[in-house]
């Protein structure tokens, strides 16, 4: 995938069996499954930026290294093979590197990737790598640099893990940014599309006046704002407010409103 997406232009896409790839820039990647996983995948200042879609269908269905999807926090940090998940509230980030993190190394016959001539699974295997842990980092650092961060980062811990462990202002941005974007992102999946109803049917009369209410609702309570996309036909008037529409035919002429 990696020789792949090199190889494309901006904007450029492509679809290899059940895996479709979209270049959105120089430096960030989509990919969707035919499943309906996706993965949105960007280099930013000293790091990589990853975000995994799942489609809802798999609720209740998908655990992982990413938890189990299911609306429970709580259960997220649960080791492969089952047991008691660790609380993430009193666990040190080593704590759930080890007990959690490492249950989820898979073994080179798990290993669904494929490698080029001259990598291996056990290139990437590498089972003495150990990561920084923010706590650590933090309990290094004089006081002066730890104010430092935490005002540039407003109390985020992700952001005070990228500019801790890298020392530069344009990672703690750079995370700052994705923090942003994936809590949009996250409102706008949340955010349900309202509901329009109307009569299934209308009785009209040549001359005589019919009314139609045209009712809205939305899920999370958001206003919702009726408005015409055709001409109205002779004789209609539409209250836009209160979704009152009224006619008075004056002919057999069909009509079509929208
Ligand atoms: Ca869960
Ligand atoms: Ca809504």
């Amino acid at each position: 995938m990696t020789s792949w997406f090199n190889a494309a232009s901006d904007n450029d896409s492509a679809s290899r069996g059940n895996v479709s790839v979209s270049r959105k820039s120089a430096t960030s990647v989509d990919v969707s499954f035919s499943t309906g996983f996706t993965l949105a995948v960007g280099v930013k200042a000293e790091q990589l930026d990853i975000t995994v879609g799942a489609p809802s269908e798999f609720k209740n269905k998908a655990q992982g290294l990413m938890g189990i999807f299911n609306s429970d926090p709580s259960d997220d940090l649960t080791p492969a093979g089952g047991g008691a998940a660790l609380n993430a509230n009193d666990s040190s980030e080593r704590e759930i590197f080890s007990e959690f993190g490492e249950t989820w190394r898979i073994e080179r016959a798990d290993s669904i990737f494929k490698y080029t001539e001259d990598t291996t699974f056990e290139t990437f295997d590498r089972k003495n790598f150990e990561p920084l842990f923010l706590q650590e980092v933090l309990n290094k650092m004089t006081d002066k640099q730890r104010k430092l961060v935490e005002e540039k980062c407003d109390g985020n811990n992700e952001c005070i893990f990228d500019y801790a462990i890298t020392g530069k202002e344009d990672a703690a941005d750079a995370s700052l940014d994705t923090i942003a974007k994936n809590t949009k992102e996250a409102e706008t999946l949340a955010n349900s599309s309202p509901v329009i109803s109307v009569n299934s049917a209308l009785n009209a009369t040549i001359q005589k006046k019919v009314t139609l209410q045209v009712t809205t609702s939305d899920k999370e309570g958001d206003d919702v704002t009726l408005s015409l996309q055709s001409d109205l036909p002779d004789g209609a008037t539409f209250d836009a407010k209160k979704g009152i529409f009224t006619w008075i035919p004056s002919s057999m002429e069909p009509i079509n409103i929208s």
